[in-house]
């Protein structure tokens, strides 16, 4: 990758005055290391570390008081325009409930206002303006530039790795192909993503044409995202289990497959998170990520046993089970936590993203249960 060398450069300085977690200071030194030392990382490569981390998809969202705060005075977009105000809100599970990583604010439909179709975000969730609905739009689709399109999300990671000063490591992220086609052909939020599903079928060289465009805008973001300082990275694929089987392996696996190689030699360790992938863990566990995102509905033993020492797990908490009495959600904690006691490449995570109107109490709680588990 062209920008690696000057990375590793400026990384080396920053990593100089960073807290570590159970590495020597030689390893901290370490440029190669990358953020190496931190739980999350330690773990993502599966090895050994004390405790065992956790931070929480969509940890940054709606059911904490300073975001609300913030959306009251501005709309979605320009909050992930701001880089001050973006990195603000990205921070504040960090501040509430000590996580081990924070990841950037911004969305995954961000790369595809970039490629040209803008995006209107509102109650109901984000819809498109103008729909993909023929091959001439797919062609009339722009190869954004990472730096020139969105700057300001690498802005936000610069912002948010200024001020998180080392303490824990950034989590950069993009969606994956699949499910980005799935809203850009849908229009508006779905539950079927009926369109997508039916260009699959009704014209197949289309979708993959698609799918590749998509493919490529997202590994160049990813890459750059890295270059400005993302010490993971995240591809998440929120509608990939909704394909069968045989077009699961032929529209999902592959784009993904692609992106991550796409950052072999990036220094940082990638998630691939597909929701619905359970079934499909076997191969999702050959795609070329170090860790794999687990949603609610596999049983964690049967995903470590499937997954063997492949990869790490992260998962996979059910998020309504936050809604539940306190005591039954340090129980369940404690269940999933022994399933992976002992195990170095664990991450503690919800099975999807945490739901807005969560009771922010709970989320302390379970900190609070990983915590007393396993001590760092
Ligand atoms: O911690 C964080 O909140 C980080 C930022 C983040 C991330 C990682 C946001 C902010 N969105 C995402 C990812 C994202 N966005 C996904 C993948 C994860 C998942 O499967 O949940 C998806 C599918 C979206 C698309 C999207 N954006 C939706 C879902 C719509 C649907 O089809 O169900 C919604 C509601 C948004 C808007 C959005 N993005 C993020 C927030 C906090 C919000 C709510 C906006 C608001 O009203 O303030």
């Amino acid at each position: 990758m062209g920008g690696t060398k000057r990375v590793t450069k400026s990384r080396s300085a920053e990593n100089m005055g960073r807290t570590k977690v159970g590495a020597n200071r030689e390893d901290a030194r370490d440029p190669s290391r990358g953020a190496a030392g931190h739980k999350l990382v330690e773990a993502l490569y599966r090895r050994p570390h004390d405790g065992v981390p956790v931070w929480f998809m969509r940890q940054a969202g709606r059911y904490l008081p300073g975001y609300r705060r913030v959306r009251s005075q501005v709309d979605f977009l320009t909050l992930c325009k701001t880089p001050e105000l973006a990195a603000e809100v990205s921070l504040e599970p960090l501040a509430t409930f000590g996580v081990d990583a924070v990841i950037i604010f911004s969305d995954i439909l961000i790369p595809l206002e970039a490629m040209g179709m803008p995006v209107v975000f509102t109650e109901r969730g984000p819809c498109m303006e103008r729909p993909l609905e023929s091959r001439a739009d797919i062609e009339r689709l722009r190869d954004a530039d990472p730096e020139r399109d969105t700057g300001f999300v690498l802005e936000v990671i610069r912002e948010v790795r200024r001020r998180a000063a080392g303490r824990v490591p950034v989590i950069g992220f993009a969606g994956a192909p699949f499910t980005l086609a799935c809203y850009a052909l849908e229009g508006s939020p779905s539950r079927t993503f009926a369109a997508a599903l039916a260009l699959a079928y009704r014209a197949p060289a289309e979708m993959h044409l698609l799918l590749e465009r998509i493919a490529a805008v997202v590994a160049r973001y990813l890459k750059a995202q890295v270059a400005a300082g993302a010490d993971v990275i995240q591809l998440f694929d929120s509608w990939g289990g909704l394909l069968a089987h045989d077009a699961f392996r032929e529209f999902v696996l592959p784009y993904c497959s692609r992106i991550l190689r796409e950052l072999d030699g990036s220094g940082v360790p990638r998630i691939l998170f597909i929701k619905g992938g359970g079934l499909h863990l076997d191969e999702i566990a050959g795609c070329g990520a170090e860790g794999i995102g687990i949603d609610y509905t596999i049983d964690p033993s049967r995903a470590r046993e499937t997954v063997a020492a492949r990869a790490a797990l992260q998962g996979n908490l059910a998020p309504e089970a936050l809604f539940g009495a306190e005591a039954d959600l340090r129980a369940r904690a404690r269940a999933l936590l022994e399933v992976f006691r002992g195990d170095p490449g664990y991450v503690f995570n919800l099975g999807h993203g945490i739901l807005p109107g969560t009771p922010v109490e709970r989320e302390h709680a379970l900190v609070d249960e990983v915590r007393r588990f396993a001590p760092a």
